[in-house]
């Protein structure tokens, strides 16, 4: 019975919300009805201040090509990891956060139980087949009891939601246009990543994902 089920099991009866334990909240599609006010404000920052490919401190070009809007901007260089107020590539601030990111953060966090969450950092991550994000933990932010919320636009990505040791086996967790997921509570300092993507393309995007994370880091 079930077996049959399964063969036209779409996804449809998913929860809206997932929680995906320890304060993690899964909002599936959330993003949905805003995706194109959200996509032009991602060509207005992108237009001011360009992806680029940037180089950890121990040397490796990253395959995720970033960029940054809001106050503060997070950026990687052989000196180390930080967040900065000016784009290194063009020494003048980072473009303004948008409206339409900035309505959909709060939104977000709100939904997941942070009232209140103003980010002052956006970091623009660009993902083509291919690219991949290995694991690590977000420690650049002050103060750690303020949420995370990333938005997935474009083609899907399968993430890696590991724990707070770098050893813990990690939960794969499939991302797709539109899913937006807050991160609070003990979830904020776990490791994480995202596996290579596969070949695809989307109708909005091309052959690209665009993740937007949402922060208070000062
Ligand atoms: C879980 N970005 O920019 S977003 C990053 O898809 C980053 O581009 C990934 O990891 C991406 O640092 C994942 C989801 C995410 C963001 C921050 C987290 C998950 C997190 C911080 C703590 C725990
Ligand atoms: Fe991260």
């Amino acid at each position: 019975m079930t077996a049959t089920l399964d063969l036209f099991d779409d996804g449809g009866d998913e929860p809206a919300c997932l929680p995906l334990g320890e304060g993690a909240m899964v909002l599936r599609r959330f993003a949905l009805p805003d995706e194109d006010g959200l996509l032009s404000a991602v060509q207005q920052v992108t237009a001011q201040a360009p992806l680029r490919h940037m180089v950890t401190p121990g040397g490796f070009t990253m395959s995720v090509a970033m960029t940054n809007c809001g106050d503060l901007g997070w950026v990687t260089d052989r000196t180390g990891y930080r967040y900065d107020r000016l784009d290194p590539e063009s020494g003048r601030p980072w473009p303004r956060l948008p409206e339409a990111f900035l309505r959909l953060a709060t939104r977000a966090a709100a939904q997941a139980g942070f009232d209140g969450f103003v980010p002052d950092a956006c970091l623009l991550n660009r993902y083509e087949p291919g690219t991949r994000l290995s694991l690590h933990q977000d420690r650049n932010e002050r103060d750690y009891g303020q949420p995370i919320v990333s938005v997935s636009l474009g083609i899907p990505a399968v993430f890696l939601f590991g724990g707070a040791t770098r050893s813990h086996k990690a939960q794969r967790v499939p991302l797709a246009h539109g899913d937006v997921v807050v991160w609070g509570g003990p979830a904020r300092l776990h490791y994480h990543g995202v596996l290579p993507l596969k070949e695809a393309g989307h109708p909005l995007t091309g052959r690209c994902r665009i993740n937007l994370t949402f922060r208070k880091a000062g």
